[in-house]
């Protein structure tokens, strides 16, 4: 490269990411294919719209590749191309729900889901997020006692607030989702609803995508309309994100005439919302979902979730607090304020990443801080594990954490 600062720049982060420990549940190490096909060529490509349907010419290779990255990606979740339909444009996440929103829901209609500090998104409905500003959030949390989702209360609520889209998915819940449950909840917003046959049943599952692909987690394909997710997080992709939707879930539009969910979401993608797609992000999305069709990325998978059990059982034999007392998945959420050692999140993440353990802050369920400095941290093991760590491992990497915090 001879752009000597940038080359530094980029010499200097590789040599921070090999020297730390990186707890970011949000975060993974990708393959040097993906690095590959990131910097290629693609990226010097124009082509607005969908394979055989462009509005620049010069697409016979694009065309192919991005047909390739939508069959990879149905494949992948073992879904047939007569039921699923999926678009592999998306920037990233918050553009992605923003999309199926745009297509699915009228503006000022209610999107009814998790809040923030229960573990939601703020792309959930929440009013810092254009989705809670376009569109009114009805929002759900966890149980205040067991700190999981309480299906019962859910259903109250979503059955007298009767939203238009609900969406299941977190950025900080630690336990399986039960998806079966969300499609009986959306069922029961009724014939009434404002879509006509209840709410409709999205599922982002950005965090736990590669958990599902490598069958360490439950798939949410069974009972889901439409189904997100970034690329980068446990799917150990480039920074992207997909939307998979049903192709017989229809919409009347003005006319009285039925538009497919597929089409309307196409179309909310681009030119709703984005310009010309990233194809060099494509290609890498295509490479990274033929890695997690392997064996050896099943395996991975499982291991996140084995390594993320250690840290949490660890650290509470050490007398740390996890919200909801364990994982089912890759996130671990600690208490470090109430349930802890009286240190706030902000305080402990800078001494562990003094430390050389890099985590997020985050709020918790009921959280009785703000969210610059909240009552917790959360820690995964996706990236680690990618890098080989194992059980044994992560008990060091929970010895650590208790001696950093304990000081
Ligand atoms: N910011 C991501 C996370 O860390 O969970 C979600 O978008």
């Amino acid at each position: 490269m001879k752009d000597t600062q940038i080359k530094k720049l980029i010499e200097s982060e590789k040599k921070r990411q090999k020297k730390v420990i990186n707890l970011i549940a949000s975060e993974n190490v990708v393959s040097k294919d993906v690095l590959k096909a990131l910097g290629s060529e693609l990226t010097n490509k124009y082509a607005e719209g969908y394979p055989g349907k462009r509005y620049y010419g010069g697409n016979e290779v694009v065309d192919e590749l991005e047909s390739l990255a939508q069959t990879r990606a149905l494949r992948l979740f073992g879904l047939s191309p007569d039921l699923w339909h999926v678009n592999v444009q998306p920037l990233s996440g918050s553009p992605a729900n923003l999309a199926v929103y745009l297509a699915l829901v009228p503006i000022g209609g209610k999107i009814m889901g998790m809040s923030l500090d229960n573990g939601g998104h703020l792309t959930h409905g929440h009013k810092v997020s254009m989705t809670g500003k376009a569109w009114v959030q009805v929002p759900f949390g966890v149980d205040p006692k067991t700190e999981v989702i309480d299906y019962d209360s859910l259903k109250q609520k979503a059955v007298a607030e009767k939203p238009a889209i609900i969406v299941a998915g977190f950025t900080a819940y630690p336990r399986t989702v039960d998806f079966k449950k969300f499609r009986e909840v959306a069922d029961a917003c009724g014939p009434d609803s404002p879509v006509g046959t209840g709410a409709i049943l999205m599922v982002d599952m950005s965090h736990f995508a590669g958990l599902v692909a490598g069958k360490a987690y439950p798939s949410p394909f069974e009972y889901a309309d439409v189904v997100t997710t970034t690329v980068h997080k446990t799917l150990r992709g480039p920074r992207s994100a997909l939307i998979f939707v049903r192709k017989d879930k229809t919409k009347l539009n003005t006319k009285g005439v039925p538009v497919s969910f597929a089409d309307l979401i196409d179309k909310a993608v681009f030119p709703g919302l984005q310009g010309g797609p990233h194809l060099n992000q494509i290609a890498a999305v295509a490479v990274a979902l033929k890695e997690a069709s392997t064996p050896a990325f099943k395996k991975y998978a499982q291991q996140v979730v084995k390594n993320a059990k250690v840290l949490a059982d660890e650290l509470t034999k050490k007398g740390w607090r996890i919200v909801s007392g364990g994982t089912d998945s890759h996130l671990v959420l600690i208490d470090t304020w109430m349930g802890g050692k009286g240190i706030g999140g902000k305080e402990a993440s800078d001494r562990l990443e003094k430390a050389g353990i890099i985590v997020n802050k985050n709020t918790i369920p009921g959280e009785t801080r703000t969210p610059v400095d909240p009552s917790g941290i959360r820690v995964g093991s996706a990236a680690e594990t990618t890098r080989g760590k194992k059980e044994k491992d992560f008990r060091k990497v929970a010895e650590n954490i208790d001696k950093v915090l304990s000081a």
